[in-house]
């Protein structure tokens, strides 16, 4: 009989694990989770999608949204797995390392009767993508490219001339003492340490900017390290996002930044009658890619595919970009025509974007490079094994600045308590001298 009551309780207990398995999973499907970059997306457009995707399936949609600040941050979080993001906007090389460690879903491109906006992407872009494929895994089966930029130089045109700012060297300017903002990016400064280091050979052409800055041999680690530590007089702070608002308010005059968050700057400043302006230096610079992608713990494919495709709709790409600055993949004649601006002086050549026609467009020249600039520069290839070296010498870099406040901090404890005591013997001294001198008094007239 007994036997007969605990059968029938398992029983009962596995059927409610079952339904709530069943409901939870249920329950899931109108939940889309999302990790993004800050300030990276409208967040109207987040709603307009749950709009969106219930015209176009039938199903109910609620978006969870998170931000981050730094690919590695966001990595962690995906390779614990305790986290079931749908979707996930990581840099290249992040793209890069989650191939090489199977940590991603391909995306779904059969959206049935909903056009497939996928396709709007420039070819370059696609191509620039599939140069971290994996030998099992075509980088774009994975991701679909979202915004893309280069590393330059932001400035305040009161304190720097186009001239200065258009050559690292201004970095280690010492004029610029405690004037300059670096990002916070282990590999930027990296490469930018590495590209200035070798000016001349870049010059003799006996080197390239994509050979430098995915060289990680140990000489090459110790010489970038001697740059930075010698740029270090200059830094006026590591920022991971606040670059953009130091520089409106005129408290830092150069700031090593990328693209879209100089695009933003420029606009805000403009309105408070600051005049920044960016450039990417002469010696070459870092281009990098972030896209969307699915990973392995993901929950609900259906829904990330769909919030991608909506993404690469033209007028979604368009609002995206103006939101925060940076530079949507999409490359659709709607995005070329919006984008034109005759009241821009120069003409640059979008042809490797575009396509054909746009090899003379006044476009802004911060958010799309010409030609020539983005054959200067070079992707920077996921560091692998190496990572961890770059990373020991980028926080010894910038620990140094905590090493002089520890000393510091140190000097004025010790400095105060050696104060305070001689303080107090003094003190004690006189105390005792005057006793002295009371006894002596009470001696005498005895
Ligand atoms: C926006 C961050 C941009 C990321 N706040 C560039 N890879």
């Amino acid at each position: 009989m007994n036997k007969l009551i605990q059968l029938i309780t398992l029983f009962f207990l596995l059927l409610s694990v079952l339904s709530s398995c069943g409901r939870s999973d249920e329950q899931r499907k109108k939940i889309l989770k999302i990790y993004n970059w800050g300030d990276y997306i409208d967040e109207e457009v987040l709603t307009d999608f749950e709009e969106w995707y219930k015209e176009e399936t039938g199903e109910d949609i609620r978006i969870i949204y998170q931000v981050f600040d730094i690919n590695e941050v966001m990595l962690t979080k995906i390779e614990r797995g305790h986290e079931d993001f749908d979707l996930v906007c990581p840099s290249e090389y992040i793209i890069e390392r989650m191939l090489k460690k199977d940590l991603l879903l391909p995306i779904h491109k059969d959206f049935g009767n909903t056009p497939n906006y996928i396709y709007n992407v420039s070819p370059y872009i696609y191509e620039q993508l599939n140069k971290v494929s994996q030998p099992e895994r075509q980088t774009t089966d994975y991701a679909v490219a979202y915004m893309w930029g280069t590393a330059g130089i932001l400035y305040n045109r009161q304190f720097v001339t186009r001239e200065e700012a258009s050559t690292w060297e201004s970095l280690w300017d010492p004029r610029y003492k405690n004037k300059i903002l670096m990002k916070d990016s282990y590999r930027d400064a990296y490469g930018t340490a590495i590209i200035y280091a070798h000016t001349q050979e870049l010059e003799a052409g006996t080197v390239t900017v994509e050979q430098l800055m995915n060289n990680n041999s140990p000489e090459a680690i110790a010489l970038a390290e001697d740059y930075l530590k010698r740029m270090k007089p200059n830094i006026a702070g590591w920022e991971a996002d606040f670059g953009k608002e130091m520089m409106t308010k005129n408290k830092a005059w150069l700031n090593f930044t990328w693209s879209g968050d100089a695009v933003w700057a420029i606009e805000e400043a403009e309105a408070v009658g600051v005049e920044l302006d960016y450039e990417v230096p002469v010696e070459g610079s870092n281009i990098w890619f972030d896209g969307w992608v699915i990973p392995k713990y993901a929950r609900n494919i259906k829904a990330a595919s769909y919030f991608i495709n909506y993404l690469c709709r033209p007028d979604i790409a368009l609002r995206n970009m103006d939101a925060i600055g940076y530079v949507s993949a999409v490359a659709t004649p709607e995005i070329l025509e919006a984008r034109i601006d005759p009241e821009i002086e120069v003409s640059s050549d979008l042809s490797y974007f575009f396509g054909p026609g746009a090899e003379s467009i006044q476009i802004d020249p911060v958010q799309y490079p010409d030609r020539e600039v983005v054959e200067r520069c070079a992707m920077i290839r996921d560091f692998g094994n190496e990572t961890e070296h770059v990373l020991e010498m980028w926080s010894r870099v910038k620990g140094d600045n905590l090493h002089t406040g520890i000393v510091i901090l140190i000097f004025a404890v010790f400095g105060g308590l050696f104060v305070w005591i001689a303080y107090q013997r003094i003190r004690t001294y006189k105390q005792q001298q005057r006793h002295r001198r009371r006894r002596n008094r009470w001696s005498k007239k005895k």
